[in-house]
């Protein structure tokens, strides 16, 4: 197979590749978090599809053309298609490592990152625990922020900015278009918030507080599961999701604080653990 040849695959595979991306469908995502990890994935698999066709191709072509051969003869030295091939694959790298960076620093992926002031700095009224590290405050003035305990078996969600206090069990509301910053806390061991809808994904652990931020696009329910084994209740640690539009959330906000409904509670509580508000405890076997 000559440079030429090779080249020519390469430059087909590339457009191939440009192809894809104009016709690729671009599927609606209920949140940023998802929307930023579903095109990530979409992107990375525009760059790897040519690739393994060009490969694969080359494989095929060398078996069929070279299959009658004799003797295997070395391949004449030749520094134009060493230099294609070097360039070709550091764009691919330098594209992945860009494409993958640029999700890392959006702050919706792997916590609040740019520019957060951290613990020292950022004071966040209303936590139950000592915010020794972790809890980041928001940059952002219009920004809900929820404390979320994780206790055996359930999930206590502090909306710690509201006037008033308001507390939720299993039923964490949301509003769309906002930026939402969860204070991930756990009041025993480790416990992991997991809501794959909505791209969420932090493990909670005792005494340290973990932030997610979260921008919903899309109101509706969403499912909310524990995913880290925790004990006998693990598999009934779930909860749901509430993502309202402004006006819903903000009634559904002023109920809480006037009386409340079956799975929640306005009031005093807000400073105690999930321990005696726990849905599920009460179902299954103590551990
Ligand atoms: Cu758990």
């Amino acid at each position: 197979m000559t440079a030429t040849r090779i080249r020519r695959a390469l430059a087909i595979s590339v457009s191939l590749t440009l192809a894809t991306l104009f016709v690729a469908p671009a599927a609606a995502q209920p949140s940023i978090n998802s929307k930023l990890i579903t095109d990530l994935n979409n992107n990375l698999l525009y760059a790897a599809v040519p690739i393994t066709v060009l490969v694969e191709g080359i494989l095929i072509y060398t078996v069929y053309r070279f299959k009658d051969s004799g003797e295997a003869k070395p391949t004449q030295e030749n520094r134009r298609l060493e230099i294609t091939w070097t360039v070709a694959t550091a764009i691919v790298l330098l594209f992945v490592g860009l494409a993958s960076t640029q999700v890392l620093a959006s702050g919706y992926i792997g916590g609040p990152t740019a520019d957060s002031p951290n613990a020292e700095t950022g004071n966040i009224e209303g936590l139950t625990y000592n915010n020794t590290s972790g809890a980041h405050a928001p940059t952002e003035d219009d920004a809900v922020q929820i404390e979320v305990v994780a206790v055996k078996y359930s999930w206590t969600f502090n909306y710690i900015d509201a006037e008033g206090d308001v507390t939720s069990s299993n039923t964490l509301v949301i509003p769309e278009d906002r930026p939402v910053y969860l204070h991930l806390v756990s009041d025993d061991w480790l416990h992991s918030f997991h809501a794959p809808d909505l791209g969420l994904k932090q493990d909670a652990f005792p005494d340290q507080y973990h932030t997610m931020k979260t921008n919903a696009t899309e109101p509706g329910e969403y499912q909310l599961y524990c995913a880290e084994y925790c004990g006998v209740g693990h598999s009934q640690m779930t909860g749901t999701i509430e993502v309202k539009s402004q006006s819903d959330y903000q009634q559904w906000l002023d109920e809480q604080r006037s009386g409340g409904s079956d799975n929640s509670s306005a009031g005093n509580e807000s400073n105690e653990t999930a321990n005696n508000s726990s849905n599920a405890s009460a179902v299954v076997a103590p551990a």
